[in-house]
Parts: C-alpha cells; sequence; structure tokens
C-alpha cells in the first residue's frame, strides 16, 4: 500500500501513525504514507486554502488550486494513481471495500476536506471516488481518512505480526466475532465458560462459531444473507433456534 493524504493538519497523522501496528507497520516499510501539508501548495503570503462560496451562504469552500497542485507533486503521473475524496456523499466504506483497497497497485492519494465543501472542480478533474466512513458529519476528512488507512493496512501481508489475525477476526468471515476471554478464569463472580478451559479444541471451535452466530442472528441477521452458511453452521442455528424456544 503506498499513499498520500493531502491536508491541512498533518500533525493529525503523524501523531497516530508514530503508534502501534501502523507505526511498526510504517517503520518497516511494509506501508508508506506521504503526509503533504495543503497550504504548501498556496501562492498567496497568507497561505489561504478557503474562500467565500459563490451564490452565497455560510461556510466556506476550499479552493481548487491547491489540490489540484498538491496531488501534481504527490503523483504526477495519472495512470499512477487513484485520488480519493472523503465525503459523506461518497458510497459507504466496508470490509469488501477496504479489500479492494489492499489489492490497489497505484498510489492512493486521499484528499482531506475542512469548512462546508471542497470545490466541485476538484471532483471533476481530479477525483476518481468518493468515498464515506458512515452517515454522520465530520469536521474534516482526517479522520475518515485515518480509519480508512488502517482498515486497508492491516489487510497488507505482514503488517499484524500473526498472519492469522486479519484473516481470523469479525468481518473477513462475513459474520460477526464470538466472545474472548483471559486470565483470571473468575472475575468479579463471573467464570470463563467451563469449555474454553477444556483443552478440547473440536469442541472450542464449535462453541466458537456457535457464539458468533448467535451474535450474528442477534445483532446482524442481514450479515448471514450475504454469506454462504455450512451444514455445520445450519445445525448450530437450528440448535440456537430450539434454545430460544
Ligand atoms: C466524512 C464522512 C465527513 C464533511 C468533512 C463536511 C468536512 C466532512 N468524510 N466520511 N466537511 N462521514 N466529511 O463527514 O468521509
Amino acid at each position: 500500500m503506498k499513499c498520500d493524504v493531502i491536508t491541512i493538519f498533518p500533525e493529525i497523522f503523524h501523531a497516530y501513525f508514530s503508534e502501534g501496528v501502523l507505526g511498526r507497520a510504517l517503520q518497516r516499510e511494509l506501508i508508506e504514507v506521504r503526509i503533504h501539508d495543503l497550504r504548501d501548495y498556496t501562492t498567496d503570503k497568507h497561505r489561504t486554502v478557503d474562500d467565500y462560496p459563490y451564490g452565497g451562504g455560510a461556510g466556506m469552500v476550499m479552493k481548487p488550486e491547491p489540490f489540484f497542485d498538491a496531488v501534481e507533486a504527490a503523483c504526477p503521473e495519472r495512470a499512477g494513481r487513484r485520488v480519493i475524496m472523503l465525503n459523506p456523499a461518497g458510497k459507504k466504506v466496508d470490509q469488501d471495500v477496504a479489500e479492494e483497497l489492499s489489492r490497489e497497485t497505484r498510489r492512493i492519494v486521499f484528499l482531506c476536506g475542512r469548512y462546508e465543501a471542497i470545490d466541485e472542480r476538484v471532483k471533476i478533474a481530479l477525483v476518481d471516488d468518493e468515498i464515506s466512513i458512515g452517515d454522520y458529519i465530520l469536521t474534516g476528512g482526517e479522520l475518515a481518512a485515518l480509519v480508512i488507512i488502517d482498515a486497508v493496512a492491516r489487510l497488507i501481508p505482514g503488517v499484524l505480526g500473526d498472519e492469522r489475525s486479519a484473516e481470523e477476526d469479525s468481518f473477513s468471515s462475513g459474520i460477526l466475532d464470538y466472545p474472548h476471554f483471559t486470565r483470571p478464569p473468575v472475575f468479579m463472580d463471573m467464570p470463563v465458560p467451563e469449555v474454553l478451559l477444556s483443552g478440547n479444541h473440536r469442541e472450542i471451535r464449535l462453541w466458537r462459531r456457535k457464539e458468533a452466530l448467535r451474535r450474528t442472528l442477534e445483532r446482524r441477521p442481514e450479515l448471514l444473507d450475504r454469506i454462504r452458511l455450512s451444514d455445520e453452521d445450519y445445525r448450530l442455528v437450528s440448535e440456537l433456534r430450539r434454545e430460544e424456544s
């Protein structure tokens, strides 16, 4: 994964990328993220990135020229880049989108807007995809870009130390995760389910699958329409239904 971020708040990214799994992945050069300060691509003494909206109204609009110059500096070759703008009007990101982006071979250039909006001509002439992290309004695109980079980076081979963990977690299987426990065996009168202490790996696997299906049925039943259930899954689901009645 090679990407560029264009923002007026580079420090937000430096802070997040200096810690944890992504910090280590960057150090080990498993991923590459270049942060560009949009104000470096302004030409006036006040480094102005916004202006009043034509037609009037509340809020400021981000000027187009700095975005064009910043993208040109980040990756001058049109065919070598995929410009993505964070925008609640864009396509909603889910794990399938994250997986698709993790297979992208071009540089991904993220444009982070602030204020009311970005000049429409940036979208028309520069942006390939608009994507949203959810139906709510943020104060800027930075958090959305971080969310996406985080979700995509952990799918890159080697980024998670344990190669299995990206495959095993919630959503890569298409259903919700099972409950997890660690020591102590009893905490505040709450015991760890007996089966997890049994050492019986088949029983443990079945229990986990059943609990994952239980949660999914309870909380996100629509997810089950999107995956193929095995014969064993159907058996576990009918057990759950019998327990309910
Ligand atoms: C999102 C979102 C967002 C929209 C940025 C108003 C500042 C803000 N971006 N997913 N201007 N939700 N952006 O709320 O991506």
